[in-house]
């Protein structure tokens, strides 16, 4: 938009005036936040209500995005951004006396995901709005975000994250779009005189979903999309005649919406989750067809209107929903309702861990969802019918929907949806040949592959202003739309010029980063080290513990001889672990305990540090990012389905130092292996070694004695305060098997390792490394993924002008 840095400080002025009545001199940060807040809404009110009326008079297709999770991070700068008056408003906020910096921090963090699934539908939504593509995300308003994370004595501990305690400035209110969505209850069906079949239902309870809309701005296109986000409520009641019955039924429907599940990769069986995953479905459902309802055209038309897409199988019950509200609300006979809802819905798995994949208790869903559960059954019904003359019965038995007494919800998703896609290619091979292989046989052409990605707004252009300058300077800013563009960077491989100007950027970015560590934990890191980064959830595949590992072994190496030759190297890590998941927990106490031991130890001259920063997320990662010179991306092969800090830490010129696992294939590929550091287990292997079974960690504890000694060290008092951290773990590793073959991976981790230690004595060829990673992480723009869904499962259009 246009905007002269007169017109908004006027803006500016009026607005804080007319809100709060105060002048400048008299406002503090909250209420300067507010107002800017405001000001940003009202100049993209026009263009949000344009963008809307635009979609309901060209009829366009819509996308609706599902997803249980949107992990947004602040949005004061995004938008900024995207409306394209960042600088303008950074400059004359200044002229005021008002650091723009300071205002963001005011903003909260809204933590409404866990990790890369919650992020990835945060980018989704804004590289749809920037691709034009007309495309809404759906989800729940949680009132409290994943939790905060502190360490106390080294152990995580968990505190509320109360992120809408001082309103949200970027939401409205829709009550006149709420709907009612039924939770248990008694339905029977009953013929009515039209020869329709309709339930009815008896002591049902009814919850009203309240939608609270945020705009989603494209990035200087015009368009804004919206991210509608449902609240539970208790529906309004003409008497109360048990006040106290009253208060508790609405804090239990208030629940609903209150709190995130803080489980990345784990599913947790709970009644409340349930409640979550049909609220926000129904919810969603039931306002896209009130929406489709006001094109006057016929249900049978629904798929050339609207594409439903299901992010992981939380929002699996879009299926049956749809379909319960095809039967018996609009009363189109099964057939034509199954092909509608089949062409409607797509969906996409984000993980092979066994423990991730939902089944609900029959029992379960019967009692809280008793009309979704019939139509379930007449789907499976159907399927195993159709499916039964086709192909042979081991086969149908394995790719049920309803099994075991429980409802499986990925084969429901599956059968219910015209696609199905994995998030890097080798993710996807793997879900055709292993995982998901009977449901590739049954339905070959449904599978296909959509590599994740990443918005380079957010992640370069907003996190990295320093990079983002020093490109534009080189290669002009065609890349900002067109993030391939970056390879042109390529002609600059040996311009020495342009190499030490990366180095002296990413020097400063460790700089700043070196005196937040310094304010916020008290710790003095080196900027010439190597800032060495794994920031990711803590799972016992991503193997943080291999990284520790390898840190002990250094440190020993270090303690036998002070002058060993090593680069001197800061760990930094950024993890949260599920509150219930023990094993996770533990290894964060062991990593704080050994920092504690390593950074104090000062025989070994500050030669290693480690930094846990505490409370990881979105604004955390901006920070680190920049500053990375190493990205560790070391899960196991086939463990990871795709990864997307892998992205953004490449973009911003750090090494990769990975294993050949979801999408760290497709960077090998894109910046050749002399630009990576690749070890490991590959994925044929590791299937191997579950098919021989021949696997023994023990022996490697046993004729290692890099290895033994750094596993003695856990359990023989050398890190103090760990006794049964350090034991469980141990076990883990030596006793029971090593799951995640950390000590199988470890002998290559550390060849890798000393080839990054080699690799960064030289400054230049180092940077040229860097340059090349930026050059070619183009390609993992999120932009780029969301045309390739528009244009291959959504089938809608993408870059349609909003002329
Ligand atoms: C990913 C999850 C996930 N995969 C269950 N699965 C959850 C599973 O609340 N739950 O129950 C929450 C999240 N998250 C991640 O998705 C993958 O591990 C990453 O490899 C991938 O990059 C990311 C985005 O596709």
């Amino acid at each position: 938009m246009d905007l002269s840095k007169r017109k908004f400080k006027d803006d500016f002025k009026k607005m804080l005036t007319e809100v709060y009545s105060m002048d400048i001199t008299e406002s503090e940060l909250t209420e300067q936040f507010f107002t800017l807040g405001n000001l940003i809404r009202s100049y993209s009110s026009k263009n949000w209500s344009r963008t809307n009326q635009h979609y309901s008079e060209k009829k366009e297709k819509q996308v609706y995005y599902f997803s249980m999770e949107f992990l947004l991070g602040r949005m004061l700068k995004s938008n900024l951004l995207n409306l394209g008056i960042l600088d303008t408003v950074r400059s004359a906020l200044q002229d005021l006396g008002i650091d723009l910096e300071e205002l963001v921090q005011i903003e909260p963090d809204p933590g409404l995901g866990n990790g890369g699934l919650g992020r990835l539908a945060a980018c989704f939504i804004d590289s749809m709005a920037t691709s034009e593509i007309p495309a809404h995300g759906n989800g729940i308003r949680f009132k409290y975000g994943l939790f905060k994370q502190k360490f106390v004595n080294g152990y995580q501990v968990e505190l509320p994250e109360n992120w809408l305690q001082n309103g949200n400035v970027w939401e409205t209110r829709k009550m006149h779009a709420a709907v009612t969505v039924r939770f248990y209850g008694k339905v029977w069906l009953q013929q009515t005189d039209k020869g329709f079949l309709t339930p009815h239902y008896e002591g049902a309870q009814e919850v009203l979903a309240v939608p609270y809309d945020s705009a989603v701005i494209g990035y200087k296109n015009n368009v804004v999309n919206t991210l509608r986000l449902w609240s539970a409520e208790l529906p309004p009641q003409d008497d109360i005649s048990d006040y106290w019955a009253y208060i508790h039924q609405r804090n239990q429907i208030e629940s609903i919406s209150e709190v995130l599940y803080p489980d990345d990769s784990t599913y947790e069986g709970r009644l409340l989750r349930l409640k979550q995953e049909y609220f926000f479905v129904s919810a969603g459902i039931q306002s896209i067809i009130r929406h489709f309802k006001k094109m006057h055209l016929h249900m049978n038309h629904l798929a050339e209107k609207v594409a439903i897409h299901i992010n992981d199988t939380h929002p699996a019950l879009c299926v049956p929903e749809l379909m319960r509200i095809l039967l018996d609300e609009e009363h189109m006979d099964w057939e034509h309702a199954w092909n509608v809802t089949v062409n409607v819905m797509s969906y996409t798995n984000h993980t092979i861990m066994s423990e991730a994949l939902e089944k609900w208790p029959i029992d379960m869903i019967s009692s809280l969802l008793p009309r979704i559960y019939q139509v379930i059954c007449e789907i499976d019904r159907r399927y195993t019918m159709k499916m039964g003359t086709l192909f042979e019965p081991a086969i149908i038995d394995r790719t049920q929907i309803i099994e075991g007494g429980h409802v499986k919800m990925a084969h429901l998703a599956i059968i219910g949806s015209h696609s199905i896609n994995g998030v890097a290619q080798l993710h996807t091979t793997i879900l055709k040949e292993k995982v998901l292989h009977d449901f590739f046989l049954v339905y070959p052409s449904k599978f296909n592959n959509k590599t994740n990605g990443i918005t380079q707004r957010r992640w370069l252009m907003l996190a990295n202003e320093p990079l983002r300058d020093l490109i534009n300077r080189k290669i002009g800013n065609e890349w900002e739309t067109m993030p391939t563009e970056l390879k042109m960077l390529k002609a600059f491989r040996d311009d020495n010029e342009t190499l030490l100007e990366l180095a002296r950027i990413k020097h400063l970015n460790k700089e700043r980063f070196a005196d937040y560590v310094q304010e916020t934990m008290g710790l003095a890191i080196n900027p010439d080290a190597i800032f060495d980064v794994q920031i990711k959830r803590l799972h016992a595949y991503k193997r943080q513990l291999m990284n520790l590992l390898h840190i002990l072994s250094l440190y020993f190496k270090l303690k036998d001889n002070p002058a060993a030759d090593i680069q001197p190297r800061v760990f930094i890590f950024g993890a949260k672990a599920a509150p219930s998941y023990t094993y996770a927990k533990q290894i964060i106490k062991l990593i704080n305990t050994v920092a504690e031991l390593i950074n104090n130890d000062s025989s070994i001259e500050n030669k290693l540090k480690i930094v846990f920063v505490e409370n990881y997320g979105v604004s955390l990662a901006e920070k680190i990012i920049p500053a990375a010179d190493v990205s560790e991306q070391i899960s196991l092969a086939s463990k990871e389905a795709s990864g997307t800090s892998n992205m953004k830490l490449m973009l911003n010129g750090a090494i990769t130092l990975a294993t050949l696992d979801g999408a760290n294939v497709e960077i090998k590929e894109h910046v050749g292996s002399e630009n990576i550091v690749i070890f490991g287990l590959r994925e044929e292997e590791v299937y191997q070694y579950y098919h021989d079974g021949s696997y023994h960690s023990r022996s490697y504890y046993e004729n290692n004695p890099v290895l033994h000694r750094v596993l003695d060290a856990l359990i023989d008092g050398t890190i103090p305060g760990v006794v049964a951290e350090g034991h469980s773990i141990f076990d883990s590793l030596v006793q029971y098997g090593d799951e995640y073959f950390v000590l199988r991976d470890f002998d290559a981790y550390v060849a890798a390792q000393e080839r990054i230690d080699s690799l960064y004595r030289d400054m230049l060829k180092w940077q040229r490394m860097a340059l090349i990673n930026i050059a070619g992480a183009g390609i993992f723009s999120s932009d780029y993924t969301v045309q390739q869904y528009a244009n291959q499962i959504w089938d809608v259009s993408s870059n349609a002008h909003l002329k």
